[in-house]
């Protein structure tokens, strides 16, 4: 389902550069101009480009032949940012950007992003280039170099389809058929790679455009009323239902059904910090805070639950297993997921193999509008107003002291402290953060994780969400780790080309502290030198100096920040300049460390072990 439209129009981005050529200014036509033609009516409002000469044909029709506006070009100074962005983008709005990489060597550079977007299920339409495939015509050398035989095999089992058309007629519905594809739920990225000679063949007159409406997705499945009627009745019986709320829409619509049903029911809800916001976080229903695995509160209410109903959750054999380990699942399960039909041999990311005891291939949205029509005479429970807890509920950290040292949860309590009464979209949390940081009162509030857990994705993906929320009066904030930002840190570069505000907070260790963690229950399980844990993992001699790397991009940046006064001080000019349109970056100092669940899950015995 897709979210509402946040915008009418796609913000203007530096539409100020007028070209000194106006389009139609020839009457001669290029295979590369029914190409862009379809992009156009395809209704793609931005490219994301690094230029390559195998799409030279393709660059030149959206400069000269559209004019460089609908679609727009983006300029990255990476392949992989190309497919992050677009990702971004999607992940918050639902409409696919087009991400163009030059011949097999972008498409190497862009391979971890499209993977990312694949384990995300966000839809990116991957556009290429090769050739010509006909040797007769390469150039020496480079040409050869660029060109290689069925260059969708690089990335082949972590997208949804391929194609490599040989005509300008094939061209035109290989782009159909990718768009509409990529786009039917379970979605992903898509790759089309435009043969040169194609593109640069000249036209006998102007290419004509088919009527896209007639080739759009189809419907989304609705769930049988037989099979509604039976879930319908199980709820009614159930006593301690749980709603796992995985992989849902952004939709305001689709996050109200999910608050009615629970409130019909009385049922739990589980949230998941690898995903966008689901549930309203302080809802009493809402039965613990989120983390990037169930946390002990998490498990506990699964484990009471007789009926599971899994709204496309995630890892559902995994979280089942964290509550009732070895044994048989205690409770009825009703999944809810299209996912199956994506799963290949290639990639486990389709997790352990879930017990369901009926099984809905729908997306989630019209399940839980079919349930609360069936499930409108149901008298509604009361809200339960206090969940049983193992322990007190975890509560954010308070505001910490004015000369203290930073950690992640100070960091965030002076976030919500300099941002309180503004629309907030978190467009990336770090794996340090806990679910009881941070309110989640819409579908917006959190985008979630990058799908894939390809470290460099933050800064991509986050200039991806700024660039969609742009015009929205939402303020886009994204926390990354030091190790995330250093990877992926030219990403910040077309924030500042394109002008779009975007606050990035470095919550910087000085290391992939993750991997110290591993390092050290290694060295604990052998009996050797814990105190080596840091080597191969700190990125402190020297320390990077991030908030330079900013400047240097054009980019406002601040830091390093070590104390909570400072933060509070710089947090203040950097959310006013950002109102203003700017791209800061807060290089904000952090003690290492993970929430106590975080990383005992984290540090579990090899068999368990999740990187
Ligand atoms: C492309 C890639 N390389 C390496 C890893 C392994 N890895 C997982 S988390 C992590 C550390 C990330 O560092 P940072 O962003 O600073 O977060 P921190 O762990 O310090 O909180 C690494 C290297 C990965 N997931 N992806
Ligand atoms: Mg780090």
């Amino acid at each position: 389902m897709k979210p509402e439209q946040l915008l009418t129009t796609p913000a203007e981005v530096r539409r100020d550069i007028p070209l000194p050529m106006a389009p139609e200014a020839t009457d001669r036509y290029w295979g590369s101009d029914a190409i862009a033609d379809m992009l156009r009516a395809l209704g793609v409002p931005y490219v994301l480009l690094n230029p390559g000469a195998s799409f030279r044909g393709l660059h030149d029709s959206l400069v000269n032949h559209l004019g460089n506006a609908d679609p727009q070009m983006l300029l990255v100074l990476h392949e992989e940012h190309a497919v992050a962005i677009a990702h971004g983008y999607t992940k918050v709005t639902g409409q696919p950007l087009a991400a163009i990489l030059h011949s097999n060597v972008g498409l190497m550079h862009g391979s971890m992003a499209i993977f990312d977007a694949w384990a995300d299920r966000v839809p990116v339409l991957v556009l290429g280039a090769t050739g010509p495939v006909d040797a007769a015509r390469r150039r020496p050398w480079i040409d050869w170099l660029h060109t290689s035989q069925d260059q969708a095999a690089l990335v082949r089992h972590f997208i949804k389809w391929d194609a490599q058309p040989a005509s300008v007629a094939a061209a035109q519905e290989a782009l159909l058929r990718a768009w509409r594809i990529a786009d039917t739920a379970p979605r992903g990225p898509v790759y089309v790679c435009f043969d040169a000679a194609v593109q640069e063949a000249r036209l006998p007159e102007r290419p004509t455009v088919p009527d896209v409406a007639r080739y759009m997705p189809p419907q989304p499945p609705v769930p049988a009323a037989v099979d509604v009627e039976r879930v319908a009745q199980w709820l009614r019986e159930a006593q301690r239902p749980v709603i796992l709320a995985g992989r849902v829409s952004r939709s305001q619509a689709g996050w109200n059904a999910r608050v009615a049903l629970a409130e019909r029911l009385g049922a739990r809800v589980l949230t998941d910090l690898k995903l966008g916001a689901a549930f309203p976080t302080s809802h009493a229903l809402h039965a613990a805070p989120a983390g990037m695995f169930l946390t002990p509160d998490g498990v506990k209410a699964l484990r009471e639950a007789d009926l599971v109903l899994s709204l496309d959750w995630l890892d559902l054999a995994g979280t089942l297993r964290q509550a009732w380990g070895d044994s048989v699942v205690g409770s009825r399960v009703v999944q809810v997921s299209v996912d199956h039909h994506l799963h290949n041999g290639w990639s486990m990311d389709h997790q352990g193999l879930p017990p369901a005891d009926l099984f809905l291939a729908c997306e989630p949205e019209p399940v839980v509008d079919a349930l609360l029509a069936a499930l409108a005479d149901h008298p509604g429970a009361p809200v339960v107003t206090a969940v049983p807890r193992s322990a007190p509920a975890p509560a954010p950290a308070p505001l910490p002291l004015d000369d203290s040292a930073l950690t992640v949860p100070a960091v965030a309590a002076l976030l919500r402290e300099a941002t309180h009464g503004l629309a907030v979209s978190l467009l990336r949390l770090p794996l340090s953060w806990g679910g009881e940081m941070w309110e989640f009162k819409g579908p917006l509030d959190f985008l979630g994780y990058d799908g894939g857990g390809g470290i460099g994705s933050g800064p991509g993906m986050a200039v991806g969400g700024a660039l969609a929320l742009k015009g929205t009066g939402r303020l886009p904030v994204a926390v990354i780790g030091d190790g995330d930002f250093l990877m992926g840190a030219t990403a910040l570069w077309t924030a500042a080309n394109a002008r779009l505000p975007l606050l990035t907070i470095v919550v910087n260790n000085r290391s992939f502290f993750n991997d110290e963690l591993h390092q050290e229950r290694v060295a604990r399980e052998r009996g050797r030198p814990v105190d080596n844990r840091w080597i191969g993992q700190r990125i402190d001699d020297p320390a990077p100096d991030l908030a330079q790397m900013a400047r240097a991009q054009g980019l406002i940046g601040h830091g390093p920040v070590k104390t909570a006064a400072v933060l509070r001080s710089v947090l203040q000019e950097a959310i006013a300049a950002v109102q203003q349109g700017e791209g800061v970056v807060l290089d904000v100092w952090v003690q290492p460390g993970y929430t106590t669940s975080m990383s005992q899950t984290m540090t579990r015995s090899h068999s368990q072990d999740h990187e």
